[in-house]
């Protein structure tokens, strides 16, 4: 469970990374790609070399529905229904593979934010990518 303050703390660290939400969301990628390389067989139809023009507006795509849902927390499972049904049935994606994405953005987010990455933000941001994906996931059963 995420405490109040906890999910203030993850609006302002979400507002920040807006601006740069290609460059977030293409080094998450990439970390996801190098680390996992199953993962690439789900992104055949793109150029996944980094920073391409592709990895860049999927990278800006992930951190503005990061955002959307970090803004609505409390209401996350209908907020993000549409994007777990795209991911079961349109897109197929094995669920195993959000806690590997979350990863990445985890490690991406440490790399970025230096000395505000605190043990408080980095707990607040592993709770929330969990429950990010744990919805995400929802619509397999
Ligand atoms: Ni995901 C499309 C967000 C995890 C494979 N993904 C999207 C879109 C968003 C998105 C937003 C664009 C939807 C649209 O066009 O309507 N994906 C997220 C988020 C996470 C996530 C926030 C986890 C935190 N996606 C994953 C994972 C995989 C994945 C783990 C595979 C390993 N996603 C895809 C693929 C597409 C996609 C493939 C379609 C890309 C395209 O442009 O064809």
């Amino acid at each position: 469970m995420l405490s109040k303050k906890e999910k203030e703390l993850l609006v302002i660290i979400w507002d920040k990374m807006l601006p740069i939400a290609d460059d977030i969301g293409s080094e998450a990628l990439l970390r996801m790609f190098t680390t996992f390389p199953k993962t690439k067989t789900y992104f055949a139809h793109l150029d996944i070399t980094p920073r391409s023009k592709q990895m860049l507006s999927h990278g800006k795509k992930i951190v503005h529905a990061l955002h959307e849902g970090a803004k609505n927390i409390n209401t996350l499972a209908t907020t993000l229904a549409p994007l777990s049904r795209f991911h079961a049935y349109q897109l197929r994606i094995d669920p195993s593979n959000f806690k590997l994405l979350s990863h990445c953005i985890l490690v991406t987010l440490a790399c970025r934010m230096k000395d505000d990455f605190t043990p408080i933000a980095h707990a607040a941001m592993d709770k929330f990518l969990s429950a990010f994906a744990a919805v995400l996931a929802e619509k397999y059963r």
